[in-house]
């Protein structure tokens, strides 16, 4: 086993875990940092910070480019971290995985070059009630561009998408359903298999943004029956300024390239520009090797552990934590659906989400409070933001006691 790769025991050892995330030995106001903000960034594994300093160290080269030993060095390391991210995700084919900044970059991609050539007057978008700003704007956008209209699938009071309303959305118009694999502001898991299935009867192709996905449950793009699918390596363990979009080869290849610039193109006159061939036509200009070959150490990381594993981990710590939560007087779970990630959203009686926010920071412990990027949520929970505590793979029971101990303290002083 390299060094630096976690522990290969059967047992979840969280222990051993903690202690390949340098950060989590910090202390915040003079207290153990509890770091509970996994949704919007996760905390990187000293084998992800060390191969970024070596690939800058020692194989620090543009690709594609140079006939020297090292540009050779850093191609083949950007061409194995395209191949990591193909096996992670159980793609075909590594030419269907496109290099991009982020979930954000994807959609926008997506919407942008698939929406140009095949949204029309009086199309339309499908999307759900719980989807993040950047699974409903690039639609939007998109959606005006083309004449097209958008749709949104409605959600239950528990914060499950109503699937019967969802397939009453469904009609030969319907040329795009984009959904999220797990909503980061409620934890529900969509059952995208079957989005996938009854949006496919109709005509239309499916993206999932899987930005809160990847971390927490095995992924499986061919098992989904997806036709593209968005994540941030940033919320896998992995760089800020990379991540993945995979897509079906034959719509890739259709699709106009998103960008243009150096590496897209197969050759370039005044009259008549060729492009390359997938997935460079969509990687314009020189990509991000360092975060690329830094998400793709991140992957193995995960991948070593166990997905399966990561994920019951995360599931009892969920319900420990509804339960310890559900104790506190006042305070409301948004987002009960059940079998949900490690997402624990909740409102208090009279105290303002950020004002817990900031309470909890005192105590070391870190939390997000807003409306999540997910505005119109909070119009359907009818709530102007939430607290949210989100979970990972090296959060502990002990985590959960002191966010549920700050929160008392929280009520004590707004008592
Ligand atoms: N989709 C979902 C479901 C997300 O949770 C996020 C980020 C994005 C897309 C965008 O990802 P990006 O990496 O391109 O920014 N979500 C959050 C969050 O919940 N708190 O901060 C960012």
């Amino acid at each position: 086993m390299p060094a630096g790769s976690p522990s290969s025991a059967q047992t979840f050892d969280v222990a051993r875990i903690r202690r390949d995330f340098p950060i989590l030995q910090r202390r915040v106001h003079g207290r153990p940092l509890v770091y509970l903000d996994n949704a919007a960034t996760t905390q990187k594994p000293a084998a992800v910070v060390d191969r970024l300093a070596r690939y800058y160290r020692e194989e620090n080269a543009n690709i594609h480019r140079g006939v020297h030993a090292l540009s050779v060095e850093a191609t083949d390391a950007y061409d194995a971290a395209r191949e990591t991210v193909r096996r992670f995700l159980n793609a075909g084919d590594a030419r269907e995985i496109v290099f991009v900044r982020g979930t954000t970059e994807a959609i926008n991609l997506v919407a942008a070059t698939w929406g140009r050539t095949h949204l029309g007057a009086g199309d339309e978008v499908v999307v759900t009630e719980m989807e993040h700003h950047s699974n409903i704007v690039p639609w939007q956008l998109a959606c005006q561009a083309a004449g097209a209209r958008l749709r949104v699938a409605p959600i239950t009071d528990a914060g499950e998408l109503r699937l019967d309303a969802f397939e009453q959305l469904l009609c030969p118009r319907t040329r795009v359903v984009a959904v999220n694999h797990v909503s980061n502001a409620l934890g529900t898991v969509n059952p995208v298999k079957e989005i996938a299935r009854r949006a496919h009867a109709h005509g239309a192709v499916v993206l999932v943004d899987g930005a809160q996905a990847v971390a927490h449950l095995p992924v499986d793009v061919r098992a989904i029956g997806c036709d593209f699918y968005a994540f941030s390596g940033h919320k896998v363990f992995g760089p800020t300024g990379v991540g993945a979009l995979w897509g079906r080869a034959e719509l890739l290849d259709a699709m106009p390239p998103y960008q243009g610039g150096g590496d897209m193109i197969r050759s370039v006159t005044f009259e008549r520009t060729l492009y390359n061939e997938l997935p460079y036509k969509f990687e314009a200009g020189t990509p991000n090797i360092a975060g690329a070959v830094g998400l793709a150490s991140a992957l193995d990381y995960v991948a070593a552990i166990g997905l399966d594993r990561i994920a019951a981990h995360e599931h009892e710590l969920t319900s420990y934590g509804t339960d310890a939560l559900s104790c506190i007087g006042g305070l409301r779970l948004t987002g009960t659906a059940p079998g949900k990630a490690g997402i624990l959203a909740f409102v208090i009686d009279d105290i303002h989400p950020h004002d817990i926010g900031t309470i909890l920071d005192r105590a070391g412990v870190a939390i997000r409070a807003g409306h999540h990027c997910c505005q119109p949520l909070m119009g359907r929970l009818g709530v102007p933001a939430t607290a949210r505590a989100s979970l990972a793979l090296y959060n502990t029971r002990e985590d959960v006691d002191a966010l549920a101990a700050a929160l008392r303290d929280a009520k004590a002083v707004f008592a």
